[in-house]
């Protein structure tokens, strides 16, 4: 085989991974302070299993910490008091459904209690304590989620091309849902 003809396969080889089938949807959530997230609703014709590791959500200093988890449904949640005092945990609702209510009971210093969420919406943490405690779980219907930073600039990942809707929560506010097309890298902006 030529040198050229390497090298054109070569080309063509990083032409097709540079069209490749996914890429990253970013974009801001605006509307003033306060934790937001980003997720993609359901992506057609897939299924996601939930990590097997469990993802800790801290109690300490009279805080939860993190103020917010994110976790594709079906994930479990270590929930562990590492405060000196004991500590509470329940939540009123998930996605407001008042049914789906649930009170992990009260547990000192050093110990953890464990909660696999089955349900996708947002789970408000309270302490029956300290009723000053909030936090909260995102619990979403897909891996395809993130964060915003401080700035309210979100970014996901490896997001193959398609038509989805993609919600935002924000703390304090309603679940805000938008359609997008992703076809390589996308761009999509909320405000609360
Ligand atoms: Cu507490």
């Amino acid at each position: 085989m030529s040198f050229y003809r390497i090298a054109t396969l070569a080309l063509s080889a990083s032409l097709v991974s540079s069209l490749a089938v996914a890429g990253s949807l970013t974009g801001t959530v605006g509307g003033g302070r306060g934790s937001a997230v980003v997720y993609v609703n359901a992506i057609a014709g897939k299924t996601f299993d939930p990590p097997a590791k469990h993802v800790t959500m801290d109690q300490k200093n009279l805080k939860f910490q993190p103020h917010v988890v994110v976790v594709l449904v079906g994930s479990t949640v270590d929930f562990l008091n590492g405060d000196k005092v004991q500590h509470n945990i329940f939540w009123p609702s998930i996605n407001g459904n008042k049914k789906l209510s649930h009170n992990m009971g009260t547990w000192p210093t050093g110990e953890i209690r464990s909660f696999k969420f089955t349900q996708t919406g947002v789970v408000p943490l309270l302490c029956n304590v300290h009723p000053e405690m909030s936090g909260y779980i995102i619990v979403t219907p897909t891996p395809y989620f993130a964060e915003a930073d401080e700035s309210g600039n979100y970014k996901i990942d490896n997001l193959p091309d398609g038509q989805y809707t993609v919600s935002a929560w924000k703390e304090g506010k309603k679940v805000v849902s938008k359609p997008v097309t992703v076809s390589g890298n996308a761009k999509l902006d909320f405000s609360f």
